[in-house]
């Protein structure tokens, strides 16, 4: 028989005894709990599963070609989606296609657990608090969650979960190669040659986060996540094949209309990369950071893992003097990155606004 939960009960079930959303919907739940059901303006309209967001075909870049003879075009192809739509798929990216079938099944096997398993990693209690496990009822995101953040190999062997350890691991070191060549690619193109010393500012915090979004009784009412940018540089997502995901086209052109919302099939095997807030600071508005939300559906529970590369927390963001001298003008004041941060988690989903907390407004 379903349980039912009033406000008090249902953040002890889904947080405190470690549920999590997956727990809920396990219960027996028939209907989307108040706390979880979104203002009408963050809500995804949708009938029958399609939704209102047109589906449309983003940049596919064949990577491996960086070392062939198509090196040229495949520059232009990355700098050009990084300056527009902000996402692109890639294919042929160095990670091997068993990796990321493996990845998306540890994930599985981590959520599937018992309750007392996950609640293990829960904050507060996990035996690192870099490995963080969540249900929410905060933020009343209709998913579960487990955010790793790396540290060194000796912690990972450590405190990570024996689930997921071994290919987490794999699969942020390979997406290190594929991310610091996008960048190399980016940032030269900026007049930049992007050196060791720099690589604190662009991927001195690495994190993988295992997402999952259970069925919504109703994905009208409820979202997996609501509408942001990644803060950091770059972001890798690994995601299985129910999709979900839409991005704000940013400017009319061949993705849509300037504010609509374009939904992203996923394309097996490629990986799906996006600019964050932090590049679009260093690039001084060159390269897009893109808002981006993830819609719930009523008949298959979905998995993704991105691996967001951000700069370290001590690290200065600021745009690259280079690009300033050209342009004139710095867009973006210099600051930390860890304020940046707590800023952006402080505001919660608000789109691209944390951008506003760094922007020079002109005279
Ligand atoms: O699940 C996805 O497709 C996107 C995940 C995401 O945006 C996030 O974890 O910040």
């Amino acid at each position: 028989m379903a349980l039912h939960f009033d406000t008090i009960n249902l953040f002890d079930f889904v947080v405190k005894e470690g549920n999590g959303v997956k727990g809920l919907i396990e219960s027996g739940l028939s209907k989307v709990p108040d706390v979880y059901i979104q203002p009408v303006d963050q809500r995804i309209n949708k009938t029958n599963n399609i939704i209102d967001a047109q589906i449309v075909q983003l940049p596919l870049i064949d990577i491996s070609e960086l070392d062939g003879p198509q090196h040229d075009q495949v520059e232009k192809a990355l700098v050009k989606a990084a300056e527009t739509v902000g996402f692109f798929h890639v294919v042929n990216h160095g990670l091997p296609i068993q990796l990321l079938e493996e990845l998306k099944d540890a994930a599985h096997m981590f959520f599937n657990q018992p309750a007392e398993k996950k609640l293990v990693y829960q904050k507060g209690v996990s035996p690192s608090p870099l490995v963080v496990y969540g249900g929410t009822t905060v933020g009343h995101k209709w998913r579960d969650n487990l955010m790793i953040i790396y540290n060194s190999d000796d912690d990972a062997y450590k405190y990570w979960p024996d689930q997921c350890k071994e290919v987490v691991l794999k699969y942020m070191k390979t997406s290190t190669e594929l991310a610091r060549r996008i960048l190399e690619v980016l940032v030269k193109h900026l007049g930049v040659e992007l050196d060791d010393s720099m690589e604190e500012t662009y991927m001195g915090l690495r994190l993988v986060s295992l997402n999952y979004y259970p069925t919504s009784p109703d994905p009208e009412l409820t979202v997996g996540i609501g509408k942001h940018s990644d803060i950091g540089t770059l972001t890798i997502l690994v995601q299985d094949d129910i999709g979900g995901l839409s991005i704000k086209v940013q400017e009319d052109g061949e993705f849509g209309k300037e504010g609509e919302w374009i939904e992203v099939p996923p394309i097996p095997g490629a990986l799906l990369i996006n600019i964050g807030d932090a590049l679009q600071i260093l690039s001084n508005g060159k390269y897009r950071s893109v808002e981006h939300r993830v819609r719930n559906t009523n008949t298959q529970s979905r998995v993704s893992v991105p691996c967001f590369f951000n700069p370290g927390s001590m690290a200065k963001i600021a745009p690259l003097p280079k690009v300033v001298e050209k342009d004139g003008k710095a867009k973006y004041k210099e600051c930390l990155f860890q304020d940046y941060g707590s800023h952006a988690f402080a505001q919660g989903y608000q789109g691209k606004k944390n951008l506003d907390f760094v922007k020079i407004t002109s005279p």
